[in-house]
């Protein structure tokens, strides 16, 4: 066999295959025939030992001259095809079609709320405290002035893990964990997820709630009703009245209800000619709980009651962000419907 001849061959015989070639598949499928491990070059280099070694360095050169003119032939064919692929491409696109819009998420209501609310109370100097949502009896329950009988330790109204380990049912276990840690003065808001064994289409499992209090000398019912009165009218808005009516609550005393003017009807009681659903022609809606610390529970922490007096109030952020966005349903918070979620982008 001549190998000289074989690789003169390959230049003029693949210049007619490349002609052929109309796709990029093509191309490489042609390039893997010629130039591949087992293509047609690699075949001639083959029988090179077969030569005298005195003829193998000129038909190896030549080999090589080959290869680079097959090589150059395939870059050659290879701009051409890409061009005419990309040309096609562009054929077909219409650069005055509208963009895709990039995916934006938003924070969920209850988490706008909330960091609205810690942000008043950080700005304040409160600090922001967490803890943990399984709780147990003492902390949730026996320090907050709510003895083994209490009816709100009630099977009904708890949901236990164990007969003394219980899913936090409000966020106070966190302000005697956090009064137990500190001394007065101090000031601290809880926020967090809570547990009641209660399920219909006002009350879900689970809630978020967030308390706070504050403890140092000579802290008044006064303090109190200022520092809750001007969070309300920054949440609610600078026109928003506020009253405060006598209440129960185990771990404060005195302890009150607060209500604010009825922000969807704006205190008229109705919207219009229609009776408004939310307030019920009330002209108000209770939006908290508050009082002075109980004396027992600041035994509990080891504070003196004679020394230090504080104020602590509660509030569910669901119902916050129901009044203030106007949400009809308790259940939108938990659906997780993008339609829903996504208005609060
Ligand atoms: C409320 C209403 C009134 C409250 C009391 C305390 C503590 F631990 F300081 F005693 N934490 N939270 C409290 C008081 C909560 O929620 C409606």
């Amino acid at each position: 066999m001549d190998l000289l001849k074989e690789l003169e061959s390959l230049v003029p015989e693949l210049e007619r295959g490349l002609g052929q070639a109309s796709s990029l598949q093509e191309l490489e499928e042609q390039r893997i025939a010629f130039l591949g491990r087992k293509g047609r070059l690699a075949q001639v280099m083959a029988h090179l030992p077969e030569l005298a070694p005195a003829e193998r360095p000129r038909v190896g050169q030549a080999a090589n001259t080959v290869k680079q003119a097959l090589t150059e032939l395939f870059e050659q064919r290879k701009v051409v095809l890409e061009q005419a692929k990309e040309a096609a491409a562009l054929s077909r696109f219409d650069p005055s079609l509208p963009g895709r819009m990039p995916w934006h998420g938003s924070l969920h209501p209850v988490t706008l709320v909330m960091e609205e609310i810690c942000s008043v109370f950080g700005a304040l100097g409160y600090d922001i405290v967490t803890g943990p949502e399984v709780e147990n009896d003492y902390h949730n329950f026996e320090a907050l002035n709510m003895p083994p009988e209490h009816p709100a330790r009630d099977m009904q109204d708890t949901l236990y893990i164990t007969e003394s380990i219980l899913m936090r049912t409000h966020t106070s276990p966190l302000q005697v964990r956090t009064m137990k840690s500190l001394r007065p003065p101090v000031a601290a808001i809880a926020p967090g997820k809570v547990y009641r064994r209660d399920s219909d289409i006002t009350h879900t499992p689970m809630f978020h709630q967030i308390e706070g209090f504050m403890v140092d000398h000579n802290v008044s019912m006064a303090e109190l009703r200022g520092t809750l009165t001007s969070f309300l009218r920054t949440v609610f808005g600078g026109d928003t009245r506020v009253r405060f009516r006598p209440s129960f609550f185990p771990f404060t005393e005195p302890s009150a209800e607060v209500d604010i003017s009825c922000c969807i009807c704006g205190g008229k009681g109705h919207v219009g000619n229609e009776p408004c659903r939310v307030c019920k022609t009330t002209g108000w809606v209770e939006i908290l709980g508050c009082g002075m610390i109980d004396p027992e529970v600041f035994k509990s922490v080891g504070y003196d009651p004679e020394v230090y007096t504080g104020f602590a109030f509660g509030l569910g952020v669901e119902r916050v962000a129901m009044l203030k966005y106007g949400i009809g349903d308790l259940r939108m918070f938990f659906e997780n419907d993008v339609r829903f979620l996504s208005q609060f982008a």
